[in-house]
């Protein structure tokens, strides 16, 4: 690299000295950090095992809401039995290795599994989306410039990162401390082994950048028993689906720098005229089946062929895929469904994440989940956004570059199946279109009330979205059930997510007090009050969730190792342990004004996927459901109860 993205010490490292990116440099970057990418890495914290009596009673507590007096009490002697005996045992052991495993922490490899053993199709069982807002300049919004500046966006992303010049994701507790150049200095002065404990003393948590490696170039390939999660570091090429045909073509030229903007758009116009038919038998839709016929196929398909095998190579290998659909989804829950799992054959859903282009040129993000979570997503997502817009390459009067010749740079991919491939490719195909025709998808909207009158009434946004959901579910079914809200818990080294257990007592109370029988209980200002309550306990549980101090995790592992050990404890036998861990309400939220839409399904047959969005302009939920469930009849719930709520920010009492 030219010094003026920095200069190459004795070990090749980079010294970002400067952020002042040079001439050509500037079409290869998305920017050149001070601070190297991966410089906080050695000094993250580790994810710490919470005491072993904080566990169980922060278990209890759970289970409060959900069960009833005697349960609890009886629920209460078989934890303290755990405590003191087997579960001791186990904690120790647990501790023990954790010692010798400083470069993790005890979560993480029992979590991969989680993911790379399941045997379920990963579309609707894990895969979520996000989708972007549309370009505000409706001429940059067509699907051939879109397509083409968010490809050249994302190449510069991934370069930006493959030469670890991307900014590291830090925390700011406080911004005008933090996010300063002071800052930047002094990190990159500490060495890696210290930089972290500079980054604390001025308020900002670096976090945790392991996933990023994984981000591009990177697939979940089927393996018998349990997955394996490939990487090809380094790959240039992207790979294109259109009508279930598979092209691929370098985004980098011998030198690896990336193509001219005008052959982006000629290979990519190439690509959107061929006049090749849809794929008869688009392999693309084997990744939507269950993994074990999955990996079959897959087998088979290298047996019919060798040739196939270089061809998978190909596309495990590729930077991402990118879908070019040929459909336009009119409104918010056609987009949830097609970003979600579209026609079955135009999505590779394997591939870390897709990019999706629909004809008219809206965007979105769908992404496997086994090698990492919103975190890393949604930096690519912001960074890609906002240069795409900014920094556009291709403009609506750009021509493709005529000596392109795309037709011996752009590949399509011609498998060769045998019919035993075939058969499973329609046999992936019916399973698909069963499950997704079964899924029921709605959203809502909300404008009355917003994050801004939610923090006027010094309340936490988030505690009032998973208050409503909780008012919601108990409005339809009269009774509190297993809930899981997703918290990040990047902060650790190789940090992945802890679960906040959203509905508590305090929601309980609430939801008896507002749809209990003899209508709604109390004074406007007692309601108040209990929204206060609402808030406090769950802003506490996040706080300890964010830090790795809830009790889903470490009760996860124990349970795996006594169940490795042959155990049968009672502890985790006794069905209200799977009561708990039956989750209806399944919810997840992120907040960037590049996000327009989000979601993923419900995990559990009888219970709802909640996708839900709070900003200054207005709330959004986006819900999905099977059979069991309607999850147009929860939105209905959802908004009857942010309009109780926001009566109670009123100083009304709502009539329920
Ligand atoms: O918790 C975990 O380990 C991972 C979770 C799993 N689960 C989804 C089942 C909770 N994964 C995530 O949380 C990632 C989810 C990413 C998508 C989030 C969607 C958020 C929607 C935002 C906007 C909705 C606004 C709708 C307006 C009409």
């Amino acid at each position: 690299l030219p010094s003026c993205v920095g200069a190459a010490n004795t070990h090749g490292r980079l010294l970002h000295s400067s952020k002042v990116l040079c001439g050509s440099q500037e079409k290869e970057y998305l920017h050149a950090s001070r601070v190297p990418t991966y410089h906080f890495q050695n000094s993250l914290p580790r994810l710490a095992i919470p005491p072993l009596e904080k566990t169980c009673e922060r278990y209890l507590k759970a289970q409060q809401p959900l069960v009833s007096e005697a349960e609890l009490q009886e629920l209460q002697t078989i934890a303290s039995e755990f405590q003191n005996n087997q579960g001791q045992e186990l904690q120790k052991e647990l501790v023990e290795t954790d010692k010798k495993n400083k470069h993790t922490n005890y979560v993480t490899g029992l979590w991969f599994d989680m993911y790379l053993k399941d045997r379920r199709p990963v579309v609707l069982t894990h895969n979520p989306f996000i989708s972007f807002n549309d370009d505000p300049r409706p001429e940059y919004n067509t699907q051939l410039i879109k397509a083409s500046n968010m490809l050249i966006s994302s190449t510069r992303f991934m370069k930006t990162l493959r030469d670890e010049l991307l900014e590291p994701e830090v925390f700011h507790l406080n911004p005008a401390k933090s996010d300063t150049s002071t800052f930047r200095t002094v990190s990159r002065l500490l060495p890696s082994s210290l930089s972290w404990y500079g980054a604390y003393l001025f308020k900002a948590f670096p976090l945790d950048m392991s996933q990023y490696k994984r981000l591009f170039n990177s697939t979940r390939i089927p393996r018998p028993e349990k997955d394996e999660l490939y990487t090809n570091e380094k790959s240039k090429h992207i790979a294109v689906l259109r009508n279930g045909n598979v092209y691929v073509f370098d985004m980098m030229d011998g030198d690896g720098n990336i193509i001219p903007e005008t052959d982006v758009l000629a290979h990519l116009s190439y690509i959107l005229n061929d006049n090749t038919p849809a794929a008869e038998f688009p392999i693309s839709t084997l990744t939507s089946e269950y993994r074990d016929p999955w990996t079959q196929a897959r087998i088979q398909l290298i047996k019919a062929d060798p040739q196939n095998e270089e061809r998978l190579r190909l596309v495990d290998g590729a930077m991402f895929v990118l879908c070019l659909d040929d459909d336009q989804p009119g409104d918010p829950d056609a987009m949830t469904r097609s970003f979600l799992y579209g026609n079955g054959s135009n999505r590779w859903f394997d591939k870390s994440f897709q990019l999706i282009i629909t004809k008219e040129g809206t965007a979105a993000v769908h992404f496997e989940h086994a090698w990492g979570d919103g975190v890393a997503v949604l930096r690519y997502f912001r960074e890609v956004y906002s240069d795409a817009l900014q920094k556009s390459r291709v403009h609506p009067d750009t021509k493709p570059s005529p000596n392109a010749s795309s037709d011996e740079k752009v590949v399509r991919l011609n498998f060769t199946l045998d019919p035993s491939v075939k058969e499973a490719v329609a046999k992936a195909k019916s399973r698909f279109d069963d499950v997704t025709n079964s899924l029921d998808v709605s959203h809502i909207q909300y404008h009355k009330m917003t994050k801004t009158h939610v923090k006027k009434a010094k309340l936490s946004p988030d505690s009032i979205m998973q208050l409503t959901v909780q008012l919601a579910h108990y409005r339809m079914y009269g009774k509190n059930v297993g809930t899981y809200e997703s918290c990040s818990t990047s902060a650790f080294k190789h940090g992945r997510t802890e679960t906040v257990r959203s509905c508590t007592s305090a929601t309980k109370a609430m939801c008896e007090r507002l749809y209990g029988s003899s209508g709604p209980q109390g004074s406007a200002d007692e309601l108040m009050e209990g929204l206060r309550d609402c808030s406090k306990v769950h802003g506490q549980l996040t706080k300890e969730a964010a830090m790795g101090q809830g009790f889903d995790r470490h009760l996860y592992f124990l349970k795996h190792m006594a169940e490795s050990r042959g155990l049968s404890l009672p502890m985790f036998t006794h069905p209200a342990y799977a009561n708990l861990n039956h989750i209806i309400l399944s919810t997840s939220t992120l907040s960037d004004p590049a996000v327009l839409i989000g979601g993923f399904a419900a995990v559990t047959p009888d219970g709802f996927g909640v996708g839900y969005g709070i900003e200054n302009n207005a709330i959004g939920f986006n819900i999905t459901s099977y059979p069991a469930c309607s999850a147009s009849d929860f939105v209905a719930n959802c908004e009857k109860s942010l309009d109780d709520i926001h009566d109670i920010l009123k100083g009304q009492k709502p009539a329920c």
